[in-house]
């Protein structure tokens, strides 16, 4: 890889991060006001110009995956046309195109994130395999019999299983920290872990996708690192919603997804400091991570591409530059402050909504827009089911995280969550559609003699039409 500096990238790519003249213009620019009072970035998004059985679609699953722009389809069908091959291969035009897209959109992810260097930057096909990166490359590497791992009781399963897999391998033990009843750590049992002495990783969360907490992670990070332990942050949650700066932070490694802020799927970051990057073990092993190969042995690459075997995804970082360039438009923390503001507005009127338990912290200033809630007398799956028939789309399930849902002493949960193009009007559609839920169901209204509800439910326990 040729290692450009990231002041010479900012130049060859249009300078469009936030510290740069041009990114404060247009930073400067954005229509974030005009955004809160509904202006309709909803025609930047090809897929809500569909009607979902004859509604209007509210998507409410970001969490899971965010919408993707034109500019991010646009981007990636240009390259298909005009730039397509192998990257780091061929000595061809295409190639060299192809390679140079890929390159400038490792720097652009660096700018966007504020790492040091573009190398710091390792392509993962999302941020499950960032973390199994991890815990594969420095985990099997730097820990040992005894060695204490700590993760939370709110961590999605990528960031549980990947370290149970370790421990096992190396007969390591894992603490996990508990969670105080508004949905934040204690940050007692931190404390209490780190003092043993024996940690040497401690794997947490940004943002809960499940209670929205956001976690303080440079106050965390402090401490981990008096400890003597390495940080590793699953930023799939933040990275789309705050600004995320990895270098103020001051964490070890950060895994993010490109599919949940407006880019495609089959990409991911690991972010990693380099000098740990750099004494990390291959991931995967195969094409283009080596130095040389022979059939008693083989060298690899420096990072990044030692832990990038085999034909990356290279369309899909065409459309994550795009999908930066929409971001860094509208401003990370106007960004942050739409959602906050929704998420106050969602908080509030979801009170009107009898038997909602809402989960997480009960202030839009220690949270994001993602807002998982029960109804205490109907299951998470009827809610969705019957939103859905409204053309509102929220996730119920346990949204990979059982431990957390064991806590929460539900199996399952129903989940709003918000990005860029939502509005009060989208809350509305869900605290409606939320009280039609009940109606259905008659949990409210329905006569006590139990005829129909309305006049096409004929007393059935669900009914589709009213
Ligand atoms: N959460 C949801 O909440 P992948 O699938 O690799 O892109 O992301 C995994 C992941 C890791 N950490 C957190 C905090 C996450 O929220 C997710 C993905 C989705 O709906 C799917 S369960």
């Amino acid at each position: 890889m040729n290692s450009t500096s990231l002041a010479a990238d900012k130049r060859k790519l249009g300078a469009i991060g936030e510290g740069t003249a041009e990114g404060k213009r247009l930073h400067d620019r954005c229509p974030v006001k005009s955004l809160l009072a509904g202006a309709d970035l909803h025609t930047d998004f090809p897929i809500f110009e569909q009607k979902i059985r004859g509604r209007r679609l509210v998507y409410l699953d970001s969490a899971a995956t965010s919408q993707k722009p034109s500019s991010v389809l646009n981007a990636m069908d240009q390259y298909y046309k005009t730039a397509n091959a192998n990257v780091h291969r061929g000595l061809h035009a295409l190639s060299a195109r192809a390679t140079e897209i890929y390159e400038c959109a490792r720097s652009r992810v660096a700018l966007f994130i504020n790492a040091a260097r573009p190398e710091e930057i390792v392509w993962t096909r999302g941020a499950t395999e960032a973390l199994n990166l991890v815990a594969h490359g420095y985990g099997r590497a730097f820990l040992g019999a005894g060695d204490e791992i700590v993760i939370s009781r709110m961590e999605h399963h990528s960031n549980i299983v990947p370290w149970q897999l370790l421990a096992e391998e190396k007969d390591c033990v894992i603490r996990a920290v508990e969670l105080n009843s508004d949905g934040t750590l204690k940050r007692e049992d931190l404390d209490r872990f780190l003092s043993s002495g024996k940690v040497k990783l401690v794997a947490l969360t940004h943002v809960s996708n499940v209670l929205g907490t956001i976690n303080p992670i440079a106050e965390i990070g402090r401490k981990v690192h008096a400890a003597g332990a390495v940080f590793v942050v699953d930023g799939c949650q933040s990275v789309p919603h705050l600004p995320v700066d990895v270098r103020a932070l001051d964490v070890d490694f950060l895994a993010f997804s490109a599919h949940k802020m407006l880019g495609p799927t089959g990409l991911g970051v690991l972010y990693g400091k380099y000098d740990l990057l750099d004494r990390m073990l291959p991931f995967n092993g195969g094409g283009e991570m080596i130095e040389e190969v022979s059939l008693e042995g083989t060298t690899f690459k420096e990072p990044p591409l030692r832990f990038e075997a085999g034909t990356p995804p290279i369309a899909e970082t065409a459309g994550m530059i795009a999908a930066m360039d929409y971001l860094t438009r509208l401003g990370m923390d106007h960004i942050r402050a739409h959602e906050q503001e929704l998420t106050s507005y969602a908080l509030e009127r979801l009170k009107e909504v009898p038997n909602l338990k809402v989960f997480g912290p009960p202030d839009a200033e220690r949270r994001t827009g993602a807002i998982a809630f029960e109804m205490t007398d109907i299951h998470a799956h009827d809610v969705a089911q019957i939103l859905d028939m409204d053309g509102i789309a929220v996730l119920a399930g346990h949204h990979c995280a059982q431990p957390l849902h064991d806590w929460l002493g539900s199996p399952s949960t129903s989940r709003a969550s918000f990005y860029v193009y939502n509005t009060k009007a989208d809350v509305d559609a869900l605290v409606k559609g939320l009280l039609k839920v009940r109606k259905c169901f008659g949990c409210d209204d329905r006569p006590e003699d139990g005829s129909p509800c309305c006049d096409s439910c004929g007393g059935a326990s669900v009914c589709p039409d009213c």
